[in-house]
């Protein structure tokens, strides 16, 4: 009897550490949205608790319904800032990416009008997918 408890335990812990191995936690702090002319950008920090690189590939934006989403960096040539879009954001091993003002975002576009938040669906690299409540803090300036 007493082996047997010892061996299903043994199966419950390994399967525990094999869950977080194949599904470690992707952690979102802090969004926040500013809206701007005809459209939005998102931030956030986004934290990597697995021991693979994963990547943000897709954003979806759930509420409010039909504006479209990208992921843009900023780069600035002969002293002047411009938006460029990337195909990915990338997250290494248990790292940490800050989407913040003059670096990278996720753009939004499209008839915005008056709105509070935004919820979008991140879309990850290995499948996985978060929907974060962006709350608007303000224009951009
Ligand atoms: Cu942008």
């Amino acid at each position: 009897m007493k082996i047997i408890i010892i061996i299903v335990a043994i199966i419950l812990i390994a399967g525990f550490f094999g869950f977080i191995a194949l599904y470690p936690s992707i952690i979102i702090e802090s969004p926040y949205a500013v809206l701007g002319y005809g459209s939005a950008a998102i931030y956030m920090t986004i934290r990597n608790l697995g021991l693979n690189e994963i990547c943000l590939v897709k954003v979806e934006v759930m509420e409010p319904p039909g504006l479209a989403a990208m992921l843009h960096t900023t780069i600035v040539e002969n002293g002047i800032a411009r938006m460029k879009s990337v195909d990915r954001i990338c997250i290494g091993p248990l790292g940490t990416f800050e989407l913040r003002r003059g670096g990278y975002h996720i753009m939004l576009g499209g008839d915005i009008g008056e709105v509070d938040s935004f919820k979008v669906k991140l879309i990850f690299s290995d499948g996985r997918e978060v929907i974060v409540i962006a709350p608007v803090k303000g224009g951009l300036g």
